[in-house]
């Protein structure tokens, strides 16, 4: 039985209630390269309030209706979206491109007079970004579903802002529990505010196969219809998926589908017996046990399937990844696992994308390009990456004892393992990307991602309760400078971030911030 959801953290001792810490430019999650307020000025959106976006520009048109959609709620303003004309400053909230200025990707310049809000970026990434910021800007009460009183100022002042790392993600494993597209949807809401730009989703393993194949329907059909601890599972269809990635677009959130292989592929061996090497058939699993599993990797029909499945996520994908797992092949000798990750990889590469996988590629070794994405804990086995890293591979950090949302926050936890120790609010903050593997170069680390795995999880409030507030921590060590980020700060500004949560019904882990 799951114990999560908001309100779950009555178990921790001494719960706190969140504070009311006035939204101000001190109280941004993640903390900006730079913001200033401006004393004394103040903007007020009111019910004649027009949200102005670049002309021309059906990207700026889609965020205007992003910032529309959120602030439509809590004040029940018409809120219209409308292009700009060039020759008259808009008043209101303008949303501006400018292709060449100095924001990069993801930057943006926001500045609040008391005539207007202007939100500048050169991508329409960046435009996401900025409406982010402005959301934490405006009183708690804008994160009401229903109709608030107000009034609703935002402090004036100015942010110039931009990330630090290109990758920053969160990995949601929907096998070991499923999850539905909706409540990965409503996860993509929850991250979104904290600019992260990739979710990972795990979609196969040895309890389930969550994404429809044309062409192989017992992978759904049968290998779908089971999770742990044996409930029904589910699966999604591919109209499902290219949904998801659409939703997740809008929010500044690009997908990374991971088929695991060649291990944690029993689902797929039940579906389909053929693709291992013993001539059996296989029984669905629904425990938690790892690496008992594997394709056959000396059967051509192997890389066969592998080709038709990767082929078609890659085509369903408009992000530049494809994850392809590689972890815990326990049963296969290394050559084995280094002969079928090298074909697997070539055919991500046919397929047009850039192969993901856990650090264990880095023995295969990684094809050039190739992301590795550590799991380790307490730095252990970054000399297997050292090689592959200073030959061109670029690494995703993802520690166990400071990320792995399914740790136990402390030893009082019902849900969550303890593997990696436990990872409590502080710990999952106070770590740095650039040292954190000893000689593995700092400029081959490209971001960090948290991943919750679903063993332990019964519900999408049991993957609330393990993802917040940790995982608006995570979103601070991937975006801010190391000068800007400091735990006595950061709690403050998390303080800030809970009020809003409640009001939006995001559930989370109530801990004390000490
Ligand atoms: C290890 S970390 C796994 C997963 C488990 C997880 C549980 C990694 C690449 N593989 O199969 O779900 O531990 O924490």
């Amino acid at each position: 039985g799951g114990s999560g959801g908001s309100g779950g953290g009555a178990k921790g001792p001494a719960a706190a209630a969140p504070a009311r810490v006035p939204p101000g430019y001190d109280t941004i999650v993640p903390a900006p390269v730079s913001a200033t307020a401006a004393p004394g000025v103040t903007w007020t959106l009111a019910d004649d309030t027009v949200l102005f976006t670049e002309p021309g520009s059906p990207d700026a048109a889609r965020v205007g209706a992003l910032l529309a959609g959120m602030l439509r709620p809590a004040t029940g303003y018409a809120l219209p979206v409308r292009e700009f004309d060039e020759d008259a400053p808009p008043s209101g909230i303008a949303l501006v491109l400018e292709p060449d200025g100095p924001d990069g990707v993801e930057g943006y310049r926001l500045t609040v007079t008391a005539e207007a809000v202007e939100i500048r970026a050169a991508r329409s990434a960046g435009l996401v970004n900025g409406v982010q910021t402005l959301r934490q800007l405006l009183p708690v009460d804008i994160e009401s579903r229903t109709r608030a009183a107000g009034p609703w100022t935002v402090p004036g002042g100015s942010v110039t802002d931009m990330p630090r790392y290109a990758y920053r993600g969160m990995m949601l494993d929907i096998v070991r529990q499923y999850f539905t597209p909706e409540e990965v949807r409503r996860l993509a809401d929850g991250i979104s505010r904290y600019k992260f730009n990739y979710l990972h989703l795990r979609m196969t393993d040895d309890q389930g196969w969550r994404i429809a194949v044309d062409g192989l329907p017992r992978l759904t059909e049968v290998g779908g219809a089971t999770q742990v601890g044996g409930g029904p599972g589910g699966f999604w269809t591919q109209q499902d998926y290219r949904e998801v990635v659409a939703y997740a677009a809008e929010r500044g959130l690009t997908l990374v589908p991971e088929i695991a292989l060649p291990g944690h592929t029993n689902a797929a061996l039940v579906a389909y017996p053929e693709l291992g090497c013993d001539g059996r058939e296989y029984e669905p699993y629904t425990g938690i046990d790892v690496g008992f599993s594997t394709l056959c990797v000396e059967s051509e029909k192997t890389y066969e399937f592998v080709d038709e499945v990767i082929g078609q996520i890659a085509a369903l994908t408009p992000g530049p990844y494809v994850h392809i797992g590689g972890d815990e092949a326990h049963t296969l000798k290394p050559e084995q696992f280094a002969a079928f990750m090298r074909r697997a990889q070539a055919i991500v590469q046919k397929h047009g994308k850039t192969v993901m996988a856990w650090h264990q590629l880095a023995d295969a070794p990684p094809v050039p390009g190739a992301v590795v994405q550590y799991w380790n804990q307490q730095g252990r086995e970054a000399d297997m990456i050292v090689d592959a890293a200073q030959a061109g591979a670029k690494v995703v950090l993802s520690p166990s004892d400071h990320v792995y949302l399914d740790m136990k926050y402390d030893d009082a936890d019902e849900l969550g393992l303890t593997w990696g120790g436990t990872v409590d609010v502080r710990q999952s903050y106070e770590w740095e990307p650039a040292t954190l593997l000893d000689g593995v170069p700092a400029e081959a680390v490209i971001g960090v991602e948290a991943p919750l795995w679903g063993e332990t999880l019964n519900s999408f409030a049991d993957a609330e309760y393990m993802a917040f507030p940790r995982i608006a921590g995570v979103s601070e060590i991937g975006w801010s400078a190391p000068e800007a980020r400091g735990w006595d700060g950061y709690r403050t500004r998390l303080a800030a971030q809970l009020p809003r949560w409640d009001l939006a019904g995001i559930g989370y882990a109530k801990r004390d911030l000490d």
